[in-house]
This record gives structure tokens, sequence and C-alpha cells, in this order.
């Protein structure tokens, strides 16, 4: 499939409200923000949510009603984080599918983020990855560094493929601590990827910054994008982003420069071999 998988990230756990007001951290805001994303061209929602006080939350009953409000406004796949924020357990993070989402993250390992440490041990990772098998949720294997391209051949050697078959990654790149967001870093994950099964893709996405280089190395390299204020909140030089629509209607522009135009939500299933449940 020659098109691009647009992927939205509008919330995160790290960005406050506080300092960035157009992040959206409600469901009301996360649901207007989805469908007008959709409608631009984004087929794949990456969801944190946060609680009544804008914090980072996996509390059961709010990641339920949030699967269940962006089912019924959007035609999205919907991928909640497992990853959660740097200071979630566990067990929270493993109950994340317990809410039913068609997709849902799967990092790689343990890596330093900024001051915190993004912990996943490998039992951990093994834990995750069946429960996803066992459930049909299709992950989406989150990449900070190289060698956790290593990490995911051996889990797949070991315990097999994803539920549908087909292996996506997501490579996020320019986390401090984590491999660098450059074209020459990501070509090095593309060699790597080379070694995965058949077939595999990636999407990629860049930290702060090096968002434009990483969108541009990976539309030449044949991957896809991650966008949004997860990862992004300046726009350019001095400009704060306004929404994930502008963040969302760049990647559109890259990828339609790149005549790689967005995929549709069902071209991106077909591709990552998802049927709607
Ligand atoms: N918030 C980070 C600690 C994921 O969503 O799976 C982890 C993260 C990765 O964002
Ligand atoms: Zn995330």
């Amino acid at each position: 499939m020659s098109g691009t998988l647009i992927t939205v990230a509008p919330t995160g756990a790290e960005v406050s409200k506080t300092s960035v007001p157009a992040l959206p951290v409600t469901l009301d805001e996360l649901v207007a923000t989805a469908k007008e994303c959709e409608a631009l061209g984004a087929a794949i929602i990456h969801v944190h949510i946060r609680d009544d006080a804008a914090a980072p939350t996996l509390d059961q009953g709010r990641l339920r009603d949030t699967v269940a409000a962006l089912r019924q406004s959007t035609d999205l796949i919907v991928q909640l984080s497992s990853g959660g924020a740097v200071t979630d357990p566990e067990s929270d993070r493993l109950a994340v599918l317990d809410a039913r989402p068609e997709m849902a993250s799967c990092t790689m390992g343990t890596v330093n983020f900024g001051d915190g440490v993004f912990m996943n041990r490998w039992e951990f990772i093994v834990d995750l990855h069946t429960r996803m098998q066992e459930r049909g949720v299709v992950p989406e294997y989150e990449i900070f560094d190289l060698g956790q391209l290593t990490t995911l051949q051996r889990l797949l050697d070991k315990h097999g493929l994803p539920a549908g078959g087909h292996v996506h990654v997501d490579l996020v790149m320019g986390v401090p601590g984590g491999m660098p967001g450059t074209a020459a870093a990501l070509v090095a994950c593309e060699a790597a990827i080379r070694d995965l099964p058949a077939g595999t893709t990636f999407s990629a996405t860049g930290i702060g910054r090096s968002t434009i280089p990483v969108m541009l190395a990976s539309l030449s390299a044949g991957g896809h994008l991650r966008v949004g204020m997860e990862d992004t909140v300046t726009y350019a030089r001095g400009r704060p982003v306004e929404s994930n629509m502008q963040l969302v209607a760049r990647a559109v522009g890259f990828a339609q420069l790149a005549q790689r135009p967005p995929l549709t939500p069902a071209d991106a299933r077909t591709l990552l071999g998802i049927t709607r449940k």
C-alpha cells in the first residue's frame, strides 16, 4: 500500500494543560479533536486520558468511556497507550487492555525519559504482548532506541506474531534519554526493521524540533507518520502549536508532496490486519 498512515497523538501524559491551554484533556475536547483530525486525514488516534484536574490517569471507567465515545463519533482506529505516565504501575498499564481498544501501544524496553525512567521490564513486555494476543488487541510496538528493535525480534521469536499477524512499529525519536530524532538514526532503524518479519511497517515521530526532519526522513524511507501535541507543542520557532489539527494538516501536506496521500481508517485496518469488532 503506497499511502501514508497518519496517527495523531493529541494529549500524551507529560504536557501540562496550564502551560499549553490548547491541549485536549476532557472527553469532549478529545472527541472534537478526533473528528477534526479524521476529516483532515488521520487514521489512528493514540490516546492518553486525563482526570478532572487534567492530570494523567489510567482510570478504567474513563478509558472505557473514551473508547466508546471515539468509536461512536469517528471511524478512527483507537489505540490506547499502555505506557501511561512514568509513574503508572504495571498493573494499571496491563489493565488498559480491559477497555477493549482495537490497538494498544507496547514499548520494547526501559528508557531514560527526561528526568524520569520509563520502565519496561522484559517480563512485563512479554505479559503485555501475550495478553494482547489473547484478546485480539493489535499492538503498535513503540521503539525509543535502536536496540529495542532487537528486543522486538526476540519477543516475536519466542512468543509469536501479534494478533492479526502484521507487525507495526512506531519509532519515537528525540526523547531525552532515547535515540536522536535524525535521518541517520531513522535509517539505522529502517535497516534493523528489515530483519523483522516480511511486511513489517513503521511510523515515526520526532519529539520537539525533530518533528520535521523525522517526518521527511520517514516519508523518504517508506515509513508512516505520527504527529500531535503529545510530541510537539511548538509549530515553528517562537510559534506555539495552536491545535492538533494544525500538526495533522502539516503531516498531510508533506504526505501529499511525497505522493503518498493519507490512508483512510479502512485502508489502515487492512494494512495493520485489524478486523473492526
Ligand atoms: N508517556 C510515556 C512515559 C506510550 O504511550 O505507549 C510513555 C508513552 C508511550 O507515551
Ligand atoms: Zn503515548
